[in-house]
C-alpha cells in the first residue's frame, strides 16, 4: 500500500491511541490478538474454544506455559472497549457443549479479555512480582479486511480492477446482469438516484452471488455490501464501479462524479474507522481459512481463496508505509495462517493440508514480495468433531472418520438426523502439494481435485473424569497456535 494509506491527521490520531495503549499497558501488560477470516471459517468457534481449553485445563502440551506449570491462574476480565460488543463466550460455548450444536453466524466486530497470571520462566524476572498478561482478542470480519486495500486505490482503479475481475471465470456469469445495466448507464449525463441505486443494487447482488456460489468464490470489496448493517441505504453503500473512466475530471454533478464521491465517503466513513480504531492497534493476527472447503470445491475455489490470501497478506506487510509505522510505534509482528476443520480429515493428513496451505501462503507472499518473515502456517481443528478408526474392506485397513452428522445432512442419499454415528472414510489430499498446484495452473478442461469428504458433523459429546466433572473442548493443534501467538510473551 502506497504512503498514502491515510492522511496525516488519522495518522496522528493513530499514534495516540498507540501511546494510551501502551500507557495503560506498563501497567497491565497486554496483547491484542486479531481473529479473522472470511465468513464461515471457523472465528467464533477458534475463541471459544481457544477460551474453553484455557480456562478449563485443556490438554495443551504444545503450549509451554501452562505444560511447564507456570500459570497460576487463568480470568475472563472486563474489556478495554466499552463500545465494542463483547465476544458472546457464554452463549457460544453453551451451544457447543451443553446442546452440541454449532454457534450463531457472528457478522461484526466483538472483543474478550483473558488475562493469565504466569510465574516468569527467567529467574531475573522471577524476583519481580508474578507476571500477568491480558490477551484482547478481537473478532473482526475477513470481509473488512479486505475492504483495506481500497484506501490506496481510486475511484478508477478500484472499477477497473473490480470490472476485469467480473468478466473472468463464474464470475462473468454471476455478473451478467449487473455488467449490462452498467454499460446501459452514461457516466456523462447528470446523477440520478434512482439510477444510482438500480446500479449499486445489482452490483450488491453479484457480490452476494459470488460468496453463495457453491463454487466457494471468496469476497471481493467492498465487504460492506455484504453485511451493511446500519449503513445500509446510505449514500456511502449506494455506488457501484463504473466504466470506462471519463477523459480528465468528470463533469461535476455527472453519474461518474457522484458515484467517484460515494465510494471516497464508503473509505472515510467505513474502512478508516477500522483502520483507525482496531486493526492499527493489533499486535498478533491469525488468519482462518477453509482451504478443505476450497479444495472440494474445485480449482476455481481454490485460486480464489489464493487471490483472497494474497490481498489479506498483503494488509500486513511490515514497513511498507514508513511514515505509518513510525507513528504506529508497533504494529503486528506475527500472523499465523490456520487452516480449520483439520478433524475432517485423518490425522495422516494433518500434515498434508499443512503443507499445502503452506504453499498457498507461499505463493501470497512471493506475488505480493513480502519476505514472510513473522508469518506461520498450521492445519488445526478448534474443536475437534470426530474421531478415528479403521474399518476392515477386502482384506484391507481403512481409515475413517467417526462422528455424528448434524440434523438433515445426507450423506451418500442417507439422511441423518443427529443423533445416530456414523464412520466416512475422508477422503485424501495429495502428499505433494506441488502436483495440485501445476494441475490448477495448467487449466486442463476438467481437473480432477482430490476427493474430500466434507460431513457437517455436531459438535462431539464432552467426555466426563470419574468424579463427573467435563473436560475441555478437544481439539487438534490448539495449542500449538496458542504458542505461536502469544506463548513468547509469557515467557
Ligand atoms: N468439524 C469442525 N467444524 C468446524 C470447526 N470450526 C468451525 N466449524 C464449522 O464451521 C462453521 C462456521 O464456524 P464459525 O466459527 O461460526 O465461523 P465464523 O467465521 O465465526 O462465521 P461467521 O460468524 O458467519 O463469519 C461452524 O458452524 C461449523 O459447522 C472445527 O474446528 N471443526
Ligand atoms: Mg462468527
Amino acid at each position: 500500500m502506497p504512503p498514502s494509506l491515510t492522511s496525516f491527521a488519522d495518522d496522528a490520531r493513530i499514534a495516540l491511541d498507540n501511546l494510551t495503549d501502551r500507557a495503560t499497558g506498563l501497567v497491565n501488560p497486554t496483547v491484542r490478538l486479531g481473529v479473522t477470516g472470511l465468513s464461515r471459517s471457523g472465528k467464533t468457534v477458534f475463541i471459544s474454544s481457544l477460551v474453553h481449553n484455557l480456562l478449563h485445563g485443556g490438554r495443551l502440551p504444545l503450549f509451554e506455559p501452562v505444560q511447564s506449570g507456570r500459570v497460576s491462574a487463568i480470568r475472563l476480565e472486563e474489556q478495554p472497549d466499552d463500545g465494542v460488543p463483547r465476544f458472546q463466550y457464554e452463549d457460544h460455548i453453551r451451544a457447543l457443549v451443553k446442546d452440541r450444536v454449532w454457534p450463531d453466524s457472528t457478522r461484526a466486530i466483538s472483543e474478550l479479555r483473558v488475562t493469565i497470571d504466569y510465574q516468569s520462566a527467567s529467574g531475573w524476572n522471577r524476583m519481580f512480582s508474578p507476571g500477568r498478561l491480558s490477551i484482547d482478542i478481537v473478532d473482526y470480519p475477513g470481509e473488512w479486511l479486505l475492504d483495506l486495500p481500497l484506501l490506496a486505490k481510486d475511484f478508477r482503479t478500484f472499477s477497473e480492477d473490480t470490472l476485469a475481475l467480473a468478466r473472468t471465470g463464474i464470475r462473468a456469469e454471476l455478473s451478467k446482469t449487473w455488467l449490462e445495466l452498467t454499460q446501459a448507464a452514461d457516466l456523462h449525463a447528470a446523477a440520478d438516484e434512482m439510477q444510482a441505486r438500480d446500479l449499486a443494487t445489482s452490483f450488491a447482488a453479484y457480490l452476494k452471488a459470488c460468496k453463495a456460489d457453491e463454487r466457494s468464490l471468496s469476497t471481493l470489496p467492498p465487504g460492506r455490501f455484504l453485511l451493511p448493517g446500519d449503513l445500509d441505504g446510505s449514500p456511502a453503500l449506494t455506488f457501484a464501479p463504473l466504466l470506462p473512466p471519463p477523459e480528465g475530471r468528470a463533469e461535476k454533478g455527472s453519474l461518474w462524479a457522484m458515484m467517484e464521491r460515494r465510494y471516497e465517503a464508503y473509505k472515510s466513513v467505513v474502512v478508516k474507522p477500522f483502520f483507525r480504531e482496531h486493526f492499527a492497534r493489533l499486535d498478533r493476527q491469525i488468519v482462518l481459512v477453509d482451504a478443505l472447503q476450497a479444495i472440494n470445491r474445485g480449482p476455481e475455489a481454490v485460486q480464489d481463496l489464493e487471490r483472497a490470501l494474497t490481498d489479506v497478506l498483503a494488509c500486513f506487510r511490515p514497513g511498507t508505509n514508513s511514515l505509518l509505522s513510525s507513528l504506529l510505534g508497533r504494529r503486528i509482528d506475527r500472523v499465523l495462517v490456520a487452516a480449520t476443520k483439520a478433524d475432517h480429515l485423518h490425522h495422516e493428513s494433518h500434515d498434508r493440508l499443512d503443507a499445502l496451505t503452506r504453499r498457498l501462503v507461499e505463493r501470497a507472499v512471493h506475488r505480493i514480495g513480502m519476505a514472510g518473515a513473522g508469518i506461520d502456517v498450521m492445519a488445526l481443528a478448534s474443536v475437534r468433531a470426530t474421531r478415528e478408526a479403521t474399518v476392515r474392506r477386502d482384506g484391507h485397513d481403512l481409515p475413517v472418520i467417526v462422528g455424528t452428522p448434524i440434523d438433515g445432512e445426507t450423506i451418500g442419499g442417507e439422511r441423518f438426523d443427529g443423533i445416530r454415528k456414523t464412520a466416512i472414510f475422508p477422503g485424501d489430499l495429495p502428499e505433494n502439494p506441488e502436483s495440485l498446484f501445476a494441475a490448477i495452473e495448467s487449466n486442463a478442461g476438467d481437473i480432477h481435485l482430490p476427493d474430500v469428504n466434507v460431513v457437517r458433523f455436531r459438535p462431539p459429546q464432552l467426555e466426563e473424569t470419574g468424579g463427573g466433572i467435563k473436560l475441555s473442548v478437544p481439539h487438534i493443534r490448539l495449542d500449538r497456535a496458542m504458542q505461536f501467538l502469544f506463548g513468547d510473551r509469557l515467557a
